[in-house]
Parts: structure tokens; C-alpha cells; sequence
């Protein structure tokens, strides 16, 4: 008999792949984990149900999530990574040179063994010497720094089950204080089809830390509904034109996303969109 995954966005609208084989399966204080094989995607990595990444597709979201902000930045040598324990966005950002130290802070230990053993071409980075991983609460590793990150990413699951906290207007304040000057936060804010309570939630908690904020997007077939977006906020204005575009030649060969037009062109957003979420950005 054929084994199928699911992912159950909503009641009535659902992912579906066929699954050849269950890789691992176990479960940590903090959620459910399994990689599964499939043949269109490659490795799943699937957290309470949800896709987190696959084989195919990943580059997508960890091009997106850590080039973008890292060639915008003026001169970014040191990132936090919260969330992201499989490893993908520390991969991407440790092609660029200059950034000399990036902390991830995963809650979940199980995650990253999980991700070293089974998505090796993803964690590959996690043993580099600019790498420190920290295994514990992202929250509260927030807290305690001040001014001392020039770019942070919140590479999170959906904002229900560990992932929830790092979504609050709290939380996002205090990701603020943890920017240095010039400093600069992306976060994963979500499909842009997935109801306007949640992501309007997401957008005015954003904007309860920051006084600015841009929303880019990018297309990942196995995400719900298939376009992601991800928010980037900072204290300064944000101009998507003026991303360092010779910073970026430097990383370009290695990327299968982004390119130096692409960069700007993922700011465009969907009147639609634009006019429920980012009318003031
Ligand atoms: N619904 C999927 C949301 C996943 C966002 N984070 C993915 C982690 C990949 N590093």
C-alpha cells in the first residue's frame, strides 16, 4: 500500500506527496520529527506535520532568507541565525567572507542531529570555524544581548507550537535592541495566502519593533500555496536598490535563485498584498 504525506493547512486545503521511505521519526521535548524520502523533493524534513524543508527546493528559501539581507547590510561580520537548525541559512551566509562570526540559536537539539545526519549537503556549514551553535531558546538569547548583531534572522517554523514566541511584538522589540546600529532583521513571515488574521498579526508585530520594514517574496512548491514571503525591518529606511551589488558577485556563481536583477525584483509585491499588509512600507 502507498504511504502519503500530508500537510494540513486548513480545514479544507491540503499538501500531498507520495513517501517511499521514513528516514527517522522521533520526538523531542518540543515537537515531532521525521525525514522522509520522497521522489519529487528529495529528503523532507517535516516538524509537527509541517514541511520545514526538502532536497529540491530548499535553496530557494536559504538564498532568500540570508543573501538578501546580507548584500543590503552596509558591512554585516556578525549574524545570529534563531531558529534554522538544519543548517541551510548559516550554509548561505558563510559564503560571504566578511561576515566572520554567526551564532545559531535552535531550540531543538534533536533538529540539528536529525539535519547533520540526514541533510548533510544542507548542515554542512554547522561545523565551521565562524559557526557557534547554541541549543536552547531563541527568546531568551535574544534578551540578553544588546547591540550586538549586525543582521538577525528568524528562521522559524509557523507561529504555532515553538515557533509562536518568536512571532510577538515583544520579541521583535527585543531583536531590535539587539541590532547594532545600521543593523538589520529578516524574518520568515509566512505564505501570502495564509489568512489575513495571522499575517496581519505578523506585520503590526514587526511594526511594533521597527520603524521600517520590506516584505520580499519568493516561490517554494512545497510551502503552502507555494509563494513565500519573508519581512525585513530596521531601524533606518530600507531601499532595496542600494543592496552591494559587487558583495553580491561575490557569492552570485554559487546561487540558483537569486540573481543581481531578482534582488530587487523580490520587493515587488501583489497590489493585493501590498495594500492589506505592507501599505506603509
Ligand atoms: N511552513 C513552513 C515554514 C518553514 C519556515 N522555516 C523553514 C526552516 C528552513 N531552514
Amino acid at each position: 500500500m502507498e504511504l502519503w504525506f500530508t500537510e494540513q493547512e486548513k480545514d479544507q486545503v491540503r499538501f500531498g506527496v507520495r513517501v517511499d521511505g521514513v528516514l527517522f521519526r522521533g520526538k523531542s521535548e518540543f515537537q515531532e520529527i521525521e525525514v522522509l524520502e520522497t521522489a519529487p523533493y528529495g529528503r523532507m524534513l517535516v516538524l509537527d506535520g509541517c514541511v520545514m524543508t526538502t532536497d529540491v527546493d530548499e535553496f530557494v528559501y536559504h538564498e532568500c532568507i540570508a543573501h538578501v539581507p546580507a548584500c543590503l547590510h552596509k558591512n554585516p561580520k556578525k549574524a545570529l541565525v534563531v531558529g534554522g537548525g538544519d543548517g541551510g541559512t548559516v550554509r548561505e551566509l558563510l559564503k560571504h567572507k566578511g561576515i566572520g562570526e554567526i551564532v545559531l540559536c535552535e531550540i531543538d537539539g534533536m533538529v540539528v542531529e536529525a539535519c547533520r545526519k540526514y541533510f548533510p549537503a544542507i548542515a554542512c556549514g554547522l561545523d565551521d570555524k565562524r559557526v557557534k551553535v547554541e541549543i536552547g531558546d531563541g527568546v531568551a538569547y535574544v534578551k540578553e544581548h544588546e547591540k550586538a548583531f549586525d543582521i538577525i534572522i528568524i528562521d522559524s517554523t509557523d507561529p504555532i507550537g515553538p515557533g509562536e514566541g518568536l512571532f510577538s511584538g515583544e520579541f521583535y522589540k527585543s531583536v531590535a535592541r539587539a541590532l547594532k546600529p545600521g543593523g538589520l532583521m529578516v524574518a520568515q513571515s509566512e505564505a501570502i495566502w495564509f489568512g489575513d488574521d495571522v499575517l496581519g498579526r505578523i506585520h503590526r508585530n514587526i511594526s511594533a519593533g521597527f520603524a521600517h520594514k520590506k516584505t520580499y517574496l519568493g516561490a517554494i512548491p512545497t510551502y503552502p500555496r507555494g509563494v513565500w514571503s519573508w519581512t525585513m525591518a530596521s531601524a533606518e529606511p530600507i531601499d532595496p536598490k542600494n543592496f552591494d551589488r559587487e558583495r553580491f558577485g561575490q557569492v552570485a556563481a554559487g546561487l540558483k535563485y537569486l540573481t543581481q536583477d531578482s534582488m530587487v525584483s523580490v520587493f515587488d509585491l501583489p497590489p493585493f498584498f501590498r495594500a492589506k499588509f505592507a501599505k506603509n512600507d
